[in-house]
């Protein structure tokens, strides 16, 4: 059975496997608490039992239960802790020598696409902006992608699915994150936190793609948007 939408980043499983793993961690928990909860009502359904009375919880027996259940809350903590070391690690670390840099800026209500211009560098002069509703962002497939997320006046947070890489675009501030995706194709890229009463039509798309029909689009690109002075400089 597929609950979760296609996996195509080389980090994605990892993250699906911690998230099982939680999960499995919480289900036993909610089981457990459910018995407790619901075995002595069942239990004493019928009986007259005298009216309800409160524990402090500091006789030996009940201190010896309350420790019990906190030690192995806080081993499963622990065990997650853990488990999600290394793939955090790989995520939070920026590889070298990677390959494309763009900027990903949140604005009330559609993501704004920065590319690099001639000079390989974001942030300067030629960059190559765009900022349309459901516009693409092409990126190259399997190559290390460095994204700077910035947002414009409010919070956003770029989700894209896909990748299961979601990370909050905070105004004033600047957090890079990194993909690399195995699959050619188009995934969507979403707002996941509410930013206006336009934040669920915040929808734009991601086209990975080889690297010659990468190469190809951004010189359309390059030529759409080539400014007026380098275009007469070249004449
Ligand atoms: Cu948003």
């Amino acid at each position: 059975m597929k609950i979760f939408p296609e996996n195509v980043s080389t980090y994605g499983q990892e993250i699906d496997n911690l998230f099982w793993m939680t999960f499995g961690f919480v289900m036993v928990a909610f089981v457990i608490s459910l018995f407790v909860l619901f075995y002595p009502l069942v239990k004493n359904h019928h009986s007259k039992v005298k009216k309800a009375t409160y524990f402090t919880g500091e006789s030996k027996k009940h201190f010896r239960w309350i420790t019990i259940a906190l030690v192995i809350l806080a081993m499963s903590d622990f065990i997650i802790l853990f488990a999600e070391h290394d793939t955090w690690e790989r995520i939070e670390n920026i590889p070298t020598g990677n390959d494309l840099h763009v900027g990903i800026t949140g604005r009330q209500w559609n993501w704004i696409f920065t590319y690099p211009g001639p000079d390989g560098k974001i942030n300067t002069a030629d960059d190559v902006v765009i900022d349309e509703q459901n516009s693409e962002l092409h990126i190259p497939v399997n190559k290390n992608v460095i994204f700077e997320l910035r947002a414009k006046e409010v919070l956003h947070s770029l989700f894209i699915v896909n990748t299961r890489l979601k990370q909050d675009c905070i105004p004033g501030r600047m957090n890079t994150r990194w993909v690399n995706i195995t699959k050619e194709g188009t995934y969507d890229i979403s707002c996941a936190e509410i930013c206006g009463v336009m934040h669920s039509k915040m929808r734009n798309f991601l086209v990975v793609e080889s690297q010659e029909k990468f190469d190809q689009y951004v010189k359309t690109l390059y030529e759409k948007n080539a400014p007026a002075t380098s275009s007469s400089n070249n004449r």
